[in-house]
């Protein structure tokens, strides 16, 4: 179709581009990293949100070439923000990788170039795929995540809480945090219920050794009830939306 042709031609154009969510510490404020979103800002048709182009990519073998460039591009920001100082090296850039990124050792091969390319360090990096992504997954895929694992970049969990959490996928795969998904946050404030739903799934990612970033975080006071049960860090319309990279040194400089 016309859609994919003009795909093909923005990801080798650089036609595409990265906004940046902060991930905030809960009880500083302190922004402990970003997300990486892709948009594509296409020439007749305005921005395009990944919802809709991700699965096409998918459909038309594009998708390898995209998470290439979407590597390169969020692990050279990083550098870039390193060499200006805006961010020392506990500043962490979050990448969304495709089941399909899961599956090709060549991925693997990408991450350990690039890190080596730009010298940023390996636990700056944190991959992060879905559960349907990991579950649905093969042995391979396991030695995968192994090896992506092996070469010291985070692994998180995105999206939890909607797939097929299982308390045993969470204690045997080599993953470091999980991302539990914005529906846990939906009515926080509201549905007396919730907090304790909240605290039981903290509690349940802690014992497995791993740690939690609440998605979705939209108002002051579901940021101060999470802080309250002990989360530690967040993400959120509340703190910011997804910015393009000339406005994140304007939100490192806001921090608190
Ligand atoms: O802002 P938001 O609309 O960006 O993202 C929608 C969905 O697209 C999310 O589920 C997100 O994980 C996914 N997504 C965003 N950026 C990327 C990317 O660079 N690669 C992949 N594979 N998925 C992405
Ligand atoms: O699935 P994933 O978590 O990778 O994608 C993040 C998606 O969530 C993006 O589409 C992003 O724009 C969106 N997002 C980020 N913060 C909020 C929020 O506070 N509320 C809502 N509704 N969506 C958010
Ligand atoms: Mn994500
Ligand atoms: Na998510």
């Amino acid at each position: 179709s016309q859609l994919v042709d003009d795909l093909r031609a923005a990801i080798k154009d650089d036609a595409l581009t990265l906004h940046y969510q902060p991930v905030v510490e809960l009880a500083t404020g302190r922004i402990e990293g970003v997300e990486a979103l892709v948009r594509w800002n296409h020439p007749t048709r305005g921005f395009i949100m990944p919802d809709e182009f991700i699965p096409l990519a998918e459909e038309a073998g594009l998708i390898s070439e995209l998470g290439l460039w979407v590597l390169q591009t969020a692990v050279k920001q990083l550098r870039c923000w390193t060499d200006a100082e805006l961010v020392d090296s506990s500043f962490s850039v979050r990448i969304n990788i495709s089941a399909t990124d899961l599956q090709s050792l060549q991925f693997i091969e990408d991450v350990r170039n690039t890190l080596q390319e730009t010298g940023v360090k390996p636990e700056q990096v944190v991959l992060e795929l879905t559960e349907v992504a990991i579950v649905k997954g093969n042995e391979l895929d396991r030695y995968s995540l192994g090896g992506l694992r092996g070469l010291g970049v985070g692994i998180e969990i995105d999206d939890f809480g909607t797939g097929y959490s299982s308390i045993s996928y969470l204690r045997r795969l080599p993953v470091d945090r999980v991302k539990v998904d914005r529906s846990l946050i939906t009515g926080l404030e509201s549905d007396p219920s919730q907090p304790a739903l909240v605290a039981a799934v903290l509690q349940l990612v802690r014992a497995c050794g791993l740690e939690a970033v609440w998605e979705g975080v939209e108002t002051a006071e579901q940021a101060q009830i999470l802080r309250d049960l002990g989360c530690r860090s967040a993400q959120g319309y509340y703190f910011s939306r997804p910015v393009p990279p000339e406005q994140v040194p304007e939100l490192l400089a806001d921090q608190q």
